[in-house]
């Protein structure tokens, strides 16, 4: 018995000199220490050894089991080395590889110059509004002192969706909304940013659809002298500390009375040059005292309130801040002019 232990612990080692690889391993575990192998199968015949025999029979199949098992380690773990070995030069990455390059995004200048104004009116306390683009004709027109046939309506002018649908074509609706909203409270303080439309054929100075910002203000004693002095600080603050403003006498439907807003050149300072056509003078806004009957249309007594409102061109402010040459800049997404406004 001694004999054939010592037989099978040759065969064993033999066989475990030409493993190749893990399942070949576990093969040879199984076939020589398995339940069923090699050695469970000899150490059954232990029942006919006399008891001087069994002990030491015990010891020889012990250390041959001890032997087959240190060579299964041995390999088991060379076999574990190789394979971490090719992993870890399989998935090997180049430090020193140079990262792809990050291309830092920035901000258009129509919002940059929306945001600037935005901040201006915040300081001055008023609150920013918004509300949808596609409007009805009530909140578009009919509560803007503009009735159904009314000339200032030209149908020309305006994307309808159906007889009562439309996109808006000023921010005013929004004003009118916070005005419902209010419910006759004061002091009303807004501004009102937007995109808004108007059926045109485009070119250097117009486009079907622009940005607008409108304010409104709502109190008890709102004069227009608080109207030119909110544009005055609002100028100042946009064009700098020496720009100056004067009103010209227009209408609009939904002010009385009306003006429009000229500052002074913010090329040449009012001296004269071909940017303002030598007149020292750009228009910049339009703006008046809110009519009695639009007060009145969203909720307030117009024998107890009063209030001004102002309606500017984004695109414009921004051609003149930045002198832009043409509106369709602003549109048509190309990198060499926009990022010239990118965040520094
Ligand atoms: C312009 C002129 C203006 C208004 C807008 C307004 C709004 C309400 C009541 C009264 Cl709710 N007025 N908005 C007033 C005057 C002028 O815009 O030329 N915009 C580009």
């Amino acid at each position: 018995m001694k004999e054939k232990l010592e037989a099978l612990r040759q065969e064993a080692l033999d066989q475990l000199q030409g493993v190749e690889d893990v399942q070949q391993l576990n093969d040879l575990r199984v076939k020589y220490l398995g339940k069923k192998g090699a050695l469970t199968e000899i150490l059954r015949g232990m029942g006919a050894l006399s008891a001087e025999e069994r002990p030491v029979i015990g010891q020889v199949a012990n250390e041959v089991r001890g032997a087959i098992e240190e060579v299964i380690e041995s390999k088991q773990e060379a076999f574990q080395k190789a394979e971490t070995e090719k992993r870890l030069q399989a998935e090997k990455i180049d430090v020193t590889l140079p990262g792809r390059k990050m291309t830092q995004g920035g901000i258009h200048p129509l919002n940059k110059v929306i945001e600037e104004i935005e901040e201006i009116f915040i300081g001055m306390g008023y609150h920013i509004a918004e509300g949808p683009e596609v409007e009805t004709d009530y909140y578009n027109f009919e509560a803007l002192n503009l009735p159904k046939n009314h000339p200032a309506r030209d149908m020309q002018d305006t994307f309808y969706i159906t007889e009562e649908l439309l996109m808006r074509t000023q921010t005013s609706p929004v004003q009118i909304r916070t005005m419902e909203k209010m419910q006759g409270e004061v002091p009303v303080k807004i501004i009102c940013p937007g995109k808004v439309y108007r059926r045109d054929d485009d070119d250097a100075t117009h486009s079907f659809q622009f940005n607008q910002i409108e304010g409104l203000v709502i109190g008890e004693n709102i004069r227009m002298s608080d109207l030119k002095g909110t544009l005055l600080q609002f100028v100042q603050e946009m064009f700098g500390p020496s720009t100056q403003i004067r009103l010209r006498p227009s209408f609009f439907p939904f002010t009385e009375p009306s003006a429009e807003v000229d500052v002074t050149c913010v090329k040449c300072g009012g001296s004269g040059c071909r940017m303002c056509k030598h007149t020292g003078w750009l228009e910049i806004l339009g703006c008046g005292m809110v009519h009695p009957k639009v007060l009145e249309m969203g909720g307030y007594d117009p024998e107890k309130y009063s209030g001004f409102a102002f309606g500017m061109g984004v695109e414009r402010i921004a051609i003149l801040k930045y002198g832009i040459d043409d509106i369709r800049h602003f549109y048509n997404s190309d990198m060499a002019f926009l990022k010239q406004f990118a965040r520094k």
